[in-house]
């Protein structure tokens, strides 16, 4: 069913509110939300609520009382199955068919094993730099398989699960992570900051948190694609972050933006437990990152981001609320322990006893977890698990031999794309690269890129 929308004029500005369901039935009689009607209302002296624009309905009271976040119940965590792999609620079941459960248990699998080879490679020296997302695989790909394809997703960087389940394919993770002339970003980038126009997913930046006001801008441009091509299916924008990422002020100012424009967007923060060797514990004093949804008056829910059938529910229902009404954003915080080292940079135990991991590597994992569930249902055993391991690694390793024999991108590139046309600035650093590049040959192997020295050339050559 979608909403049609209507204008009128009001002091000069255009509100916009639903005139009618496509199925004729009139929405205009329901009471407007109350941030419709803010900017109106004003205090009569018999009030018993504060009928002020920035306190709506506030009642009056003489008993003096802070609010003592403190002594609150800490908000509950959405589970569908328990450590187990049991149903809590037979009644409400999981809404995934068997085929699906499988499908997405073989990506979070393969996920792990090309984080376990890759983590590797980066120790071989074979490539610069690598991320895994060891623990929170049933987040990134749990929410993924929740969304629609032609959804706008935004990603902080330790969601390749997203990529994976939207049809990133093994050749494009090993073409991005080694650089070659078949990378997309054409090198420009550090490994793991993946992006795919195809897949309606954008480039990771390594600059936290900026993908967050990001998503919010494209969820209104989205909310006014959604009102003026109303025979479309409508989408939303995604964004995944940390909950570190939520410390940065662009998580206010757009979780803030989102809830007054009233945008079609998920903000899904994956809370980990860590920013890089900053515990929560050192981030914030609150209620984890769900109890700041209240704050922007924004609709939220904890998940345990262990549970995939859990966080795909709670992705599906958060689908639904954020395009109902023309649009809301909606929060969720999905709780997954880190279980692996912020990146090949780091060494965790520097900071975290390894007990510490340890202990949580036994409690829970989404991968064990959803096995537990398809052995109960007699639909996986040793065999297959044997059997599916040993085929991931020879396909990841097949897609890693292929990439690293790969030709690195013209060195031309890293002058492209900045400016329509090269400026005499940047003409002049060519030659100087060019020069540098001729006087230290054996410092610089460039017969590994496309093209040699000579596609420097073709940057000076003027453009016909
Ligand atoms: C603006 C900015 N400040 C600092 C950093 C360095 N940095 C990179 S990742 C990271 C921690 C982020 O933690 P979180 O958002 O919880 O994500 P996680 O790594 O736990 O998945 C920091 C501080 C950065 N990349 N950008
Ligand atoms: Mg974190």
């Amino acid at each position: 069913m979608s909403l049609r929308f209507g204008s009128r004029r009001v002091r000069g500005r255009i509100i916009w509110r639903p005139t009618a369901c496509s199925n004729g039935s009139k929405t205009s009689s329901k009471v407007p939300p109350a941030w419709q009607t803010a900017r109106a209302v004003a205090s009569t002296p018999t009030a018993e609520k504060v009928l002020f624009p920035g306190a709506l309905n506030s009642e009056f009271t003489n008993t003096l009382k802070f609010l003592t976040p403190s002594t609150n119940k800490a908000i509950p965590t959405y589970r569908v199955m328990d450590q187990s792999g049991r149903v809590l609620d037979k009644e409400v079941g999981v809404d995934t068919g068997e085929e699906e459960a499988l499908a997405l248990y073989k990506n979070m699998v393969c996920l792990s094993i090309m984080d376990l080879l890759m983590f590797e490679a980066q120790r071989q020296g074979r490539l610069s730099f690598y991320m895994v997302s060891a623990g929170e695989e049933g987040i990134a790909v749990g929410s993924a398989s929740a969304l629609s394809p032609a959804d706008v997703i935004f990603c902080q960087y330790r969601e390749s699960g997203v990529y994976m389940q939207r049809g990133f394919t093994l050749d494009d993770f090993m073409n991005q992570l080694f650089s070659n002339r078949k990378d997309a970003g054409l090198g420009r980038n550090m490994p793991v900051h993946y992006g795919s126009k195809k897949l309606n997913i954008h480039t990771i930046s390594s600059t936290l948190a900026t993908q967050i006001p990001h998503t919010a801008g494209a969820a209104y441009a989205l909310k006014l694609q959604n009102m003026q091509q109303p025979d479309v299916p409508p989408r939303i924008a995604v964004c995944y972050f940390g909950e570190g990422a939520a410390s940065e002020g662009d998580f206010h100012a757009a979780l803030n933006i989102a809830a007054t424009r009233q945008v079609p967007a998920i903000f899904i923060c994956r809370n980990n437990g860590y920013a890089i060797s900053t515990p929560t514990s050192d981030q914030y004093r609150g209620d984890g990152i769900a109890s700041r949804g209240a704050g922007y008056g924004i609709d939220t829910l904890r998940v345990d981001g262990n549970d995939i059938f859990a966080v795909r529910r709670a992705t599906k229902e958060a689908r639904r609320l954020a395009l109902e009404n023309g649009g809301k954003p909606v929060l969720i915080e999905m709780m997954a322990y880190r279980v692996g080292h912020h990146s090949t940079s780091d060494d965790s135990f520097a900071y975290r006893q390894r007990v510490e991991v340890e202990d949580w590597k036994r409690r829970d994992n989404p991968i064990t977890r959803l096995r537990k569930w398809l052995e109960g249902r007699n639909l996986w055993d040793e065999d297959k698990e044997r059997e599916l391991r040993s085929r991931q690694r020879k396909e990841i390793l097949a897609a890693f031999d292929r990439a690293e024999k790969e030709k690195k991108p013209a060195i031309k590139h890293a002058f492209e794309d900045v400016w329509e046309h090269m400026t005499e600035e940047q003409k002049m650093h060519v030659e100087e690269l060019k020069d540098i590049l001729h006087r230290y040959p054996k410092e610089y192997d460039v017969e590994q890129h496309e093209g040699g020295v000579a596609s420097l050339d073709e940057l000076l050559q003027p453009k016909r």
